[in-house]
């Protein structure tokens, strides 16, 4: 595992792109060995959650390898494409909380990483942007499908058509960041925000995350029947029973998370 750094602590898996000479650039090494640390992580019950950011002071992630990218043929590009989307869908629905400590740029697939995540913290360092159609592609890591639904069709265009890389400043304005901190803030503020989702249900969490995230690809009324279906599924779990016996007695819930 070369290219990926991992550690836990506390419950809380910190996930390091480390390829720093290239920006953290993401080769297709790289996405299998980040598959396999999120799928280990999907069925470790121990890690409640997960901050993924990049090795350096310089780069979150500086997009898909370039120079890779350079030598495939068509088949091998959808490949790598679908290589990465399913890396990145298995991020976006890990039963878990996920944020993206975003330390510097994120580029291409660095801002297509981010967007996968639940939320994105970003250092006051941190430079966003969809370059691809510089290269004669276009954002294939998700990005066409995600940055719409996070700012909106017309920024979303905006930002893909003219490449412009925009500062954290401008992200948090548009909705891409929920947070700017200080870069030396950056790893402290992501640990608190885990910290603080960890004291609350996990079940709560999971399953607002699944409802949300399932809402934004099916109609109204579909979306609202798994809202129901899933708020009954809480009445089954010790998490609701001890949420609500702790607000009747005053005191602070003890979640387990059963
Ligand atoms: N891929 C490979 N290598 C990279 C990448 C990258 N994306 N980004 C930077 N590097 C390498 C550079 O080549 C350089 O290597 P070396 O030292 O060996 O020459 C090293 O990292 C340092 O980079 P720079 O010297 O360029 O550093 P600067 O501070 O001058 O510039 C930038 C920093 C502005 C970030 C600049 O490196 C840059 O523009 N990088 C490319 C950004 C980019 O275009 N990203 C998008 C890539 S496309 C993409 O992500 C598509 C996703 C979907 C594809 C689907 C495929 C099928």
């Amino acid at each position: 595992m070369g290219n990926i750094i991992f550690e836990e602590e506390d419950g809380i898996e910190k996930v390091t792109i480390n390829r720093p000479k290239a920006l953290n650039a993401l080769n297709s090494e790289t996405l299998k060995e980040l598959g396999t640390v999120i799928n280990d992580i999907s069925v470790n019950d121990g890690i409640k959650a997960v901050i993924i950011t990049g090795s350096g002071s310089k780069a979150f992630v500086a997009g898909a390898d370039i120079a890779e990218m350079s030598t495939l043929n068509s088949i091998e590009a959808t490949n790598f494409s679908r290589l990465a989307q399913n890396v990145f869908s298995q991020i976006e629905n890990l039963p878990k909380l996920v944020v993206a400590a975003v330390n510097g740029f994120a580029l291409g697939g660095g801002c297509e990483l981010a967007m996968a995540c639940d939320v994105r913290f970003a250092s006051k360092k941190a430079k966003f942007g969809q370059p691809e159609v510089n290269l004669g592609i276009l954002p294939s890591f998700g990005g066409t499908q995600r940055l719409p639904k996070l700012v909106g069709k017309g920024i979303a265009k905006e930002l893909i058509f003219s490449t412009d890389m925009i500062t954290a400043d401008e992200a948090y304005r548009i909705g891409l960041a929920n947070k700017v901190y200080e870069p030396e803030e950056l790893l402290v503020k992501s640990q608190e925000f885990a910290e603080k989702v960890m004291t609350k249900s996990p079940w709560g969490v999971k399953l607002a995350k699944a409802c949300i995230n399932n809402g934004l690809d099916v109609d109204l009324e579909a979306g609202l029947k798994y809202e129901a279906n899933s708020f009954g599924l809480c009445f089954s779990t010790e998490d609701q029973k001890e949420g609500m016996k702790a607000f009747l007695e005053k005191r602070k819930a003890d979640f387990k998370g059963l």
